[in-house]
Formats: structure tokens, sequence, C-alpha cells
């Protein structure tokens, strides 16, 4: 039986990493469009970008999503069975700084694969890495596909546009677009930016004397974490629906950065006493002669213009109609990003 061929944007990225070694376990094809970077990282695919090109399932190619010429040429060459869109600049604080750049990758690039699509007249499916943060200073709780948009930061507006240019064209043009809308997840491969995998490495290292402080800034927002091995399987699972549609995919739990805080230094076992408020919220341990040393302090820097304070999915339409649910716990994905890291520390 011929395979089914599938073409990933963002391939390079923690989601992409997951989603190719998903796909190759379910005999996929599986392309990558990797931008130009000064340098070639694509640690996040080691295992299964070592092999010659030629004899490989996976492959890659360069391209980038403010380029649309690249994209229309790579979606020609290859002309795959489905399309995941998950390149993006991922970062919500970082849009702030960057708020043109993030709306011409984020909403303009996936306009541009849409019109690659149409114009080449093409059969394929497409899906849409949508986010959470869309919901920003949330109108309903829990979120669900009929929960109103209300973004509050430059990421967010990017993401509903690229949502509603999904339904456009699905409507428009009948194309088979769908839309994810992905509450946070997390994994080892996670960028080290994002603030799970900060916490849990810098955590890590304090208990190793490799670092003396954490700093962080907003410990009082609240998200739903699940883990990216499970979204990946939903991601793909939304575009074998029998019609396209939009799909909330997340765990129904939340936490906040000060509990997840708590829970690596259980799992590390790491005795932290916090005291303050606010910004002048510290984490102190104490020496076996009673002094105090603080490990975690909140920095400024760490602040957003505009955060979003409490984010929880009800993903019963993704429950029912895909039979997806999330596998793996909170404490599990935790434990699996410790011992990441500490493999890391052992390789220096
Ligand atoms: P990520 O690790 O930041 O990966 C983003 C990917 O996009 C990387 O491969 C990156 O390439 C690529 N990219 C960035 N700019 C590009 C450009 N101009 N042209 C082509 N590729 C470009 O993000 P992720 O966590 O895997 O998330 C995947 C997608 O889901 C993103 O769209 C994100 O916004 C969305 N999402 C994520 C979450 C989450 O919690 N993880 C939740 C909801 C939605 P480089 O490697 O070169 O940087
Ligand atoms: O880990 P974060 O940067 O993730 P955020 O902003 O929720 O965005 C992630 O999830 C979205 C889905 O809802 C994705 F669409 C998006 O692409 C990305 O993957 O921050 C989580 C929370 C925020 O409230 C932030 O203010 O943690 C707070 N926080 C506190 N201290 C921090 C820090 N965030 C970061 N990155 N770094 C800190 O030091």
């Amino acid at each position: 039986m011929k395979k089914k061929v599938a073409l990933i944007f963002g391939v390079t990225g923690q989601d992409g990493s997951y989603l190719s070694k998903f796909l190759l376990k379910k005999n996929y094809l599986v392309f990558g469009v990797k931008r130009r970077n000064s340098s070639v990282v694509t640690s996040r695919l080691d295992e299964i970008y070592l092999e010659p090109h030629e004899a490989s399932n996976f492959k890659m190619y360069y391209g980038d999503l403010s380029d649309y010429s690249s994209i229309y040429e790579i979606i020609k060459k290859i002309n795959p069975h489905e399309i995941y869109n998950l390149a993006a600049q991922s970062h919500v604080a970082i849009s702030f700084q960057i708020p043109n750049y993030t709306m011409d990758i984020n909403a303009l690039g996936a306009t541009r694969i849409l019109e690659a699509i149409k114009n080449l007249k093409l059969k394929c499916k497409f899906y849409q890495a949508g986010s959470s943060e869309m919901f920003g200073d949330v109108l309903e709780v829990p979120q669900n596909e009929k929960t109103p948009f209300n973004p509050v930061s430059p990421y967010a507006v990017s993401k509903v546009s690229a949502h509603w240019t999904t339904i456009c064209y699905r409507e428009a043009y009948k194309i088979f677009a769908s839309n994810g809308i992905l509450f946070n997840h997390e994994s080892p491969l996670r960028g080290e930016n994002f603030v799970t995998r900060k916490i849990v490495r810098a955590l890590v290292r304090i208990k190793r004397n490799k670092q003396k402080k954490l700093y962080l800034g907003n410990l009082y927002a609240k998200r739903d974490w699940g883990h990216a091995q499970d979204y990946v399987e939903a991601q793909w699972l939304i575009l074998q629906a029998k019609k396209p549609g939009d799909y909330v995919i997340s765990t129904g739990k939340q936490y906040s950065i000060k509990q997840f805080v708590n829970i690596v230094c259980k799992q590390l076992k790491i005795n932290i006493t916090w005291k303050g408020k606010g910004i002048k919220t510290v984490a102190y341990l104490k020496n076996n002669n009673g002094k105090k040393r603080i490990i975690i302090s909140c920095d400024k820097r760490y602040f957003r213009p505009h955060d979003v304070n409490s984010l929880i999915g009800d993903c019963n339409k993704a429950r029912k109609e895909l039979k997806w649910k999330p596998k793996i716990s909170l404490n599990m994905m935790i434990k699996e990003m410790i011992d990441f890291e500490i493999k890391n520390l052992n390789k220096i």
C-alpha cells in the first residue's frame, strides 16, 4: 500500500519533533520544513534525521512562512495528503516586543499555506495550530469551542486571525481545514524560555549547586498543562475526522506557576518556604545552621504588559468525536522533565 504523505511546517519545534515520530510510527512518509538559521539546530530530531535523505522516511526542506514562493514550491513538489502548520513565533511575552513579525509569521503564514493549497487545487487536509491563549481574558470557565475569543497579546491576536482564516478557506473553498485549540503542552523538549522547562531546569541545577537562583514573573497565573506527546496524537486525530472542524484539546485541570514550582520541589526533595506577596514573593531554603537562602525571586523583566491569568479547557467534543483523552499526568510529565535535565547535567 502507498504510504500517506505528511508535510509539517515547524518541524524543528517541540510539537514538530513529537508529531514526526508519531507519524513515522504510523508508517507515513514525513516531510518537514525548516527555516534557515545561522546555526543548524535540529537536535530535537536527531533520532530520525540521521539516515541518508533518499532512503529515509523523514526528509527536510528549507522554507519560511514569510516566503510564499518557498511554501508554494514545497507543497507542489510533495503533494501531501496532510499539512500540519505548527510553525510560529510561539512565545507570548516576546510577541509584545516583535508584534509585526509575530503577525506576519503566525497570521499571514497560515494564509500563505492556505492560498498555496487553494491555488494548487490540492485535495490535502490542513491542520492549524491554534491556542488557548486566544481566550485571553476569559469570558467563560471552562473554555470550549463555543467560548468567544478575547485575545490580549499580539501572539493571541495573530492566532485568532489564523483560526478565522482557516474557517474562511474551509467554507469558501471547501478545503478540509481544521483548527486545534490547544492548551499549554510541555515536555523535556519544550523551549528553555517557557515557564515549565525554565523552572525544572533551574531547580535541577540549583539542587546540584550549578545555579544559585531562579528569577520568575507572574507566579499566580494558572494554566492547564498537558504533555506534547498526547497533544500531537490529537492533532493527527483532528485530520482523521469525517468532517473538518475545530477542537479544544486540554486536561481540564489547572495549576498556578507557584503550585508547579511546589510539585517540582517535592519531586526533587527541595524544601522551600514561600514568603511575601506579588512581585516581592520569594522562596527560600533553610541551611542546617538555620540561615535562610533565597533561591526564587520575581523579576520585572518576566512580567508581561498584559498576562492571561487563568486558563482551563473543556475538551468534551474531542473526547466524544475523536475518542481522544490525555494519558500522561502532570506528575509523570514533571518526572520525565526532571530526569531529562539530570541526564543533560551528567553529560557535562
Ligand atoms: P515551538 O517549539 O516554538 O516551535 C515553533 C516552530 O516554528 C519551530 O520549528 C520554528 O523553527 C518554526 N518557525 C518559527 N518561525 C518560522 C518561520 N518564519 N518559518 C518557518 N518556521 C518557523 O512551538 P511548539 O510548542 O512546538 O508549538 C507548535 C505550534 O503550536 C505553534 O504554532 C504554537 O504557537 C502552537 N501552540 C503551542 C502550544 C504549546 O503549549 N506548546 C499551545 C497552543 C498552541 P526554529 O526551530 O527555527 O525556531
Ligand atoms: O510558559 P509560558 O511562557 O506559556 P504561555 O504564555 O501560556 O504560552 C504558551 O502556551 C500557549 C497556549 O496557551 C501557546 F499558545 C504559546 O505558544 C505558548 O506555548 O507562560 C505561562 C505563564 C504565563 O502566565 C507567564 O506570565 O507563566 C508565567 N510566567 C511566570 N514567570 C512566566 C515566567 N513565563 C515565562 N515564559 N517565563 C517566566 O519567567
